[in-house]
């Protein structure tokens, strides 16, 4: 892919994302043919942006877990991508919904490890040796595209829709939960919206780090000791509006807040 079109394909969506606004998706007119391999070429592209006007990598991402949305996706592996420093939201904070364009939160689990973890062929196995804690997150995804209307090439484009993350303090050693089965319920204003259990994250969600550490080895690179793993949406995503509380309750792993203004 010309290094012209990757730039051109990185400023589209990450200006959009700086200006906060909507945009038609890539593959709609720009570049009908981009490939999920030339849509990490321009996440890549956005992510050197971002680093070079001094924002940090917080953590990978992984998106698309569930076996029912990769399926209507028609894919056999989910997407990843990084959440940055700007994007951190503490735990009982206040995000401002006018920072975002059409913001919406899922449930995840976390998961930081104590040692480096190279691909290919690391189990889930593997992941849970070298897990140091998993912790309750909520993530905040604000695709820059209208309407989340996009394929998979154009996600993996926008940084994985990667907005915002809440990382719960409530750190568990692994083999203090069965992952598979922690609950979550999702509340916004003190109404649940959606439940789920870990085991909608490919089976378990450390069956999603392992997949992550083998998807990097395929450029040559690891998930790193001491990050924050965001694994994926345990439930279906929730729309935010000003005004909202939003809450996820874990089974084991505690609870975690925040408000939108
Ligand atoms: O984190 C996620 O699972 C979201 C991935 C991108 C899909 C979306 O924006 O809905
Ligand atoms: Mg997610």
């Amino acid at each position: 892919m010309d290094k012209n079109l990757i730039k051109e394909l990185a400023d589209y969506t990450h200006n959009a994302e700086k200006e906060k606004r909507e945009i038609t998706k890539i593959t709609a007119e720009l570049y009908p043919e981009l490939t999920i391999e030339e849509g990490y070429l321009v996440q890549e592209e956005v992510i050197n942006q971002k680093l070079e006007a001094g924002h940090k990598i917080i953590g990978p991402k992984m998106g698309i877990t569930s076996e029912a949305k990769m399926k209507q996706m028609n894919v056999d592996n989910p997407i990843y991508g990084y959440v940055f420093d700007n994007m951190v939201v503490n735990e009982g904070d206040s995000i401002s919904i006018d920072d975002y364009i059409h913001p919406k939160v899922e449930p995840e689990i976390g998961f930081i490890l104590s040692r480096d973890l190279e691909g290919p062929n690391v189990t889930p196995l593997d992941v849970l040796r070298s897990t140091e804690y998993v912790f309750p997150a909520i993530e905040i995804i604000d695709s820059r595209y209208e309407n989340f209307n996009f394929t998979l090439p154009d996600v993996v484009a926008d940084n994985t829709s990667a907005a915002g993350a809440v990382f719960g303090t409530n750190l568990k050693r692994p083999d203090a939960l069965d992952l598979d089965v922690v609950g979550v319920t999702l509340s916004i204003n003190g109404e649940i919206r959606n439940l789920g259990a870990g085991a909608a994250v490919l089976g378990h969600p450390a069956n999603s780090v392992a997949r992550l550490a083998n998807m990097l080895s395929e450029k040559g690179e690891k998930v790193k000791a001491g990050q924050p793993i965001l694994t994926g949406g345990i439930t279906t995503a929730v729309r935010l509006s000003s005004g909202d509380y939003v809450s996820a309750k874990y089974g084991g792993l505690g609870d975690i807040s925040f408000f939108v203004k």
